[in-house]
């Protein structure tokens, strides 16, 4: 997909059931919302997190915190399931020892899209960042160390996981507004789980 991104398709296929269930009980603790960002804008995506720290986004700017604003408290723990299934494919792409401690969880509705971004919170560059993809599919875009780079597009589907690193750990990327579908489990929604090292 570019240099240092391993795309597993179906990697993850057969833990989707326990992944969604995880979700669903991070969930419970921790309720999707969707953040502000620095400029003011809502965003369309709605995020909660598991794991010691968490991304978040307000009009003071975006950072990784250990307390979820919205309870007060700590996040959920990272749940076994993802994290087996991270370290897994993160081994299969060739890092060895990924140790996370966040997980990022987007959820989108058709309508809803990221736009062009970097990923440079997380204090190790050397660790990858794996993302999982549930539900709908959608249209991930691709460009370069240069946001005027012309971006490549390729679907993400169920089940699809995708190892960032090396070079393209800092790459932009971004994801077209999700068309309306209908999925068999997760109906007119995807997930993306990112798991990190962002401590
Ligand atoms: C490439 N999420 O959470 S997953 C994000 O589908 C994010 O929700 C998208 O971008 C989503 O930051 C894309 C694929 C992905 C995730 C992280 C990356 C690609 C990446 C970090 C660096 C480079
Ligand atoms: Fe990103």
């Amino acid at each position: 997909m570019g240099p240092g991104a391993i795309h597993l398709r179906g990697f993850a296929e057969e833990a989707a059931g326990a992944l969604v269930q995880a979700i669903r009980e991070v969930e419970a603790r921790a309720p999707f919302r969707r953040m502000t960002t620095r400029r003011g804008f809502k965003m369309s995506v709605g995020m909660t997190n598991c794991g010691r720290y968490g991304w978040i986004s307000d009009r003071e700017g975006y950072r990784y915190s250990e307390i979820d604003p919205v309870s007060g408290h700590s996040w959920p723990a990272l749940p076994t399931t993802v994290r087996d299934l991270a370290v897994a494919a993160a081994a299969e792409a060739g890092y060895v020892g990924f140790d996370p401690d966040a997980c990022l969880v987007n959820r989108y509705e058709p309508g809803s899209g990221l736009a062009l971004h970097q990923d440079r919170n997380e204090r190790d560059a050397t660790a990858p960042i794996v993302s999982v993809s549930l539900g709908l599919p959608a249209t991930f875009l691709f460009g370069g160390l240069d946001r005027k780079l012309r971006a490549s597009r390729t679907t993400l589907r169920h089940g699809d996981v995708v190892v960032w690193g090396g070079l393209s750990r800092f790459f932009f990327h971004g994801v077209l507004r999700l068309g309306e579908g209908q999925h068999e489990t997760l109906g007119r929604t995807r997930i993306n789980l990112t798991v990190r090292r962002a401590g």
